[in-house]
């Protein structure tokens, strides 16, 4: 698969923005040769400018569930363009979408739409805060959400694919009330409750970890972290920016069986436009403004073309069977791909949640960002560009999910499958288990 096009286009686009993209994931640094200049999209596929096709297992990080340009939400869209995109005022199209979201989501009595997942969590941590008086707030290691200074500490997502310690340009100020734990390190958290509970504004964690590739909460430590927060007065804040929709209607709140006080949302309830969500319980939303005095604004929000998307994508979420194809899909991907390390004798775990998944590579167990940083990263930069050549396109890091949607077919998961099969065939076996059993 040549890539010249790529390589052009980022040699020119690294002209006029930094290392030549928008975000910094995409720029394929942890892994080799170059993104594929990708011009159009439809179902599970990419097209690059030279007519090649990728399965794509990226969709945009989350967002595409039912593939690129679903039926249904391409009208809705067409149909909106000629109505005007953006109006200065609240419009019915963001209260149909507030309504879909609070009544999918119990947890969720009144919803307010931004434009990022980054303005969703630093808002809900903003909410928290006003609500308790207090400062703290606890985050874990290797979870993702946005780059608000106050939640840069210890990230996953592209802060780990790049390496990059916190962040410069973070005072220290900023992150001094962060504290950082390790992810389904229940005792952890339990001790620093009882050493400072009572200073404890909230508690933010990705309920199913998707931001140091995909990693499951341990039974019992969702449950903690409610009983936790219940008893010490803090705020519980569920980042189901990945999550949200997109396993369960409801999210992993629904499926997991732990409520939250607040829920972050995006990705899926944009269908591919920008918007992201924060809501809870009315106490606490009505603390934002205009209603309360927690300032909060954006230009933007509530972008009309960005609320029949979501409109259009939620009602065949919950009016379909895609959940149920979903986890079909999910499963055959992730015995696959199982298999065929076994089978290879190469170790290897593939943790996965619904339609996200992760391959980790010379590890038998990763539960958290130390065990994510032990997989072997060299092999899975190998495999990306086995992957890539097979017209594969997979996240270009290890510390990402992938996704399936429901635009995938069978064929596109065992060919998926197959060029796994052929590159574990040649790893050197067996490959490096550094795992602590
Ligand atoms: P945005 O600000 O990028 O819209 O959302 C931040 C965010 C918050 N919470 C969770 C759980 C997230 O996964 C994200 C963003 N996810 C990454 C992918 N892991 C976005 C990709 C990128 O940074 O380009």
């Amino acid at each position: 698969m040549t890539d010249d096009a790529g390589r052009a286009l980022r040699e020119r686009a690294e002209l006029v923005m930094p290392g030549g993209v928008s975000s910094p994931v995409r720029a394929f640094r942890a892994v080799r040769g170059t993104a594929p200049a990708i011009t159009r999209a439809a179902g599970a596929h990419l097209f690059d400018n030279q007519g090649n096709r990728f399965i794509d297992f990226v969709l945009a990080y989350g967002p595409h569930i039912l593939g690129h340009n679903p039926p249904g939400v391409r009208e809705a869209l067409t149909e909106q363009l000629g109505r005007g995109v953006a109006f200065g005022t609240t419009t019915a199209l963001e209260v149909e979408l507030a309504e879909r979201v609070v009544d999918a989501v119990p947890s969720i009595d009144m919803v307010r739409f931004v434009n990022s997942g980054t303005e969703a969590t630093m808002s809900a941590i903003r909410v928290a805060r006003a609500a308790t008086q207090r400062d703290r707030i606890v985050k874990f290691a290797g979870c993702y959400h946005g780059h608000a200074d106050a939640l840069l500490a210890d990230a996953g997502s592209g802060v780990a694919t790049l390496g990059i310690s916190g962040s410069p340009g973070v005072p220290a100020a900023a992150v001094e009330a962060t504290a950082v734990l390790p992810y389904n390190d229940t005792d952890a958290v339990k001790a620093l409750f009882a050493e400072q509970g009572e200073r404890i504004a909230a508690v933010i964690v990705e309920p199913v970890a998707g931001n140091m590739g995909c990693v499951l909460p341990a039974p019992g430590f969702l449950e903690a972290l409610r009983k936790l927060c219940s008893s010490h007065g803090s705020v519980l804040i569920f980042d189901e920016v990945m999550t949200g929709f997109r396993l369960a209607y409801g999210g992993a709140q629904q499926l997991l069986g732990v409520t939250p006080d607040l829920t972050c949302l995006g990705k899926v309830i944009g269908g591919g436009l920008p918007v992201a969500a924060y809501g809870g319980r009315r106490r606490l939303m009505a603390l934002v403004a205009p209603q309360g005095p927690v300032y909060q604004a954006g230009t933007l929000s509530g972008s009309p073309l960005a609320m029949v998307a979501g409109c259009a994508v939620l009602d065949q979420l919950r009016e379909g069977n895609v959940y149920e194809v979903l986890e079909v899909l999910g499963s055959r991907m992730a015995n696959g791909l199982s298999s065929a390390a076994e089978e290879a004798g190469v170790s290897c775990v593939v943790n996965r949640a619904g339609s996200m998944l992760t391959p980790f590579l010379g590890v038998v167990e990763v539960t958290d960002f130390a065990g994510a940083r032990r997989a072997s990263t060299e092999l899975f930069r190998d495999l990306h560009a086995e992957w890539l050549d097979a017209g594969v396109f997979w996240p270009p890091s290890q510390f990402e999910s992938g996704f399936i949607s429901s635009a995938h077919d069978p064929s596109d998961i065992d060919h998926a499958v197959e060029a796994f099969t052929a590159f574990v065939a040649r790893v050197p076996s067996p490959a490096l288990d550094t795992a602590v059993r």
